[in-house]
């Protein structure tokens, strides 16, 4: 379940697997981040304590069940409504989001919807992919999906930020691995499509990103006639490499040096 910008499954060729990407988890304390961080991370149940600043993993995850794998730093931030001003010093320069809700704490939707929806505004989170984990679907009374979709008003967000919800059950980590994978799929849509944007850019610009280096075009001569090799002549431009070259030619008489 997620907007258009989440459907294609994976673009892995446009990620490179050495490199870990960013991710924070973030949600409403008690939602189960820590507990999804470390199901992640040992692939088993840990009881958790509640977080009083981050917690830190590097995953790998196999992707597909292809050969390939996909690195990800995940950071578990705490969620209590305190902590929760910290939230935009981690996602600054995210690849990613992930935000654990609780599917059973219906009461709390409004405030975590909410707290989604600041996170996801801020500039600096514009056009970062969103995996929503809708946790705890183990639990009798927990909220469907669709409920969870709009009780957080998911379509409301950004068209630019992709999204994608996810059902999960931290504790056996069940719906976990396939979000983390979708979660990578959109970032290298992303990642493509930024790319593409700043090619199209360079290619109007001029690409002022490149070295200015001239091509050697030979000796150069001077208003007053003289070959120019005093100065450097990758630092004049190819206009004025032409201008210099339209001054005719002092003829050489008979007797003059
Ligand atoms: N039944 C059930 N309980 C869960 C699930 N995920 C987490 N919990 C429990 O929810 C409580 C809070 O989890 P925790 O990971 O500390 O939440 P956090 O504050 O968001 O980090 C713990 O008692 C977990 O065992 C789940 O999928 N199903
Ligand atoms: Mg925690």
């Amino acid at each position: 379940m997620g907007n258009g910008l989440s459907e294609p499954r994976s673009l892995f060729p446009a990620l490179p697997a050495f490199r870990s990407l960013h991710i924070v988890i973030l949600g409403l304390d008690c939602a189960g981040k820590t507990t999804v961080l470390y199901r992640l991370r040992f692939n088993e149940f840990l009881n958790t304590v509640p977080t009083k600043g981050f917690n830190a993993e590097k995953v790998r995850l196999r992707l597909g069940g292809s050969r390939r794998c996909a690195s990800f730093h995940l950071w578990d931030v705490g969620g209590q409504e305190r902590l929760r001003p910290l939230w935009r010093a981690y996602t600054r320069g995210a690849d990613g989001l992930v935000f654990v809700v609780d599917s059973v704490d219906a009461e709390r939707l409004e405030e975590a919807r909410a707290e989604l929806h600041k996170v996801a505004r801020l500039a600096e989170n514009h056009g970062v992919p969103v995996l929503v984990v809708a946790n705890k679907q183990d639990l009798r009374g927990s909220l469907a999906p669709a409920q969870i979709q709009e009780a957080l008003a998911l379509a409301e967000l950004s068209p630019a930020t992709p999204w994608h919800l996810q059902p999960a059950c931290a504790i056996i980590g069940e719906g976990l691995a396939d979000g983390l994978e979708r979660l990578h799929a959109m970032i290298g849509k992303r990642r493509k499509a930024l790319r593409q944007q700043q090619r199209q850019r360079r290619r109007r610009q001029g690409d002022p990103s490149r070295p200015r280096v001239w091509a050697d075009t030979g000796p150069v001569r001077t208003p007053s006639g003289a070959t120019d090799t005093q100065h450097d002549k990758r630092s004049r431009s190819p206009w004025q490499h032409q201008a210099l070259r339209q001054v005719p030619p002092v003829k050489s008489t008979p007797g003059q040096r």
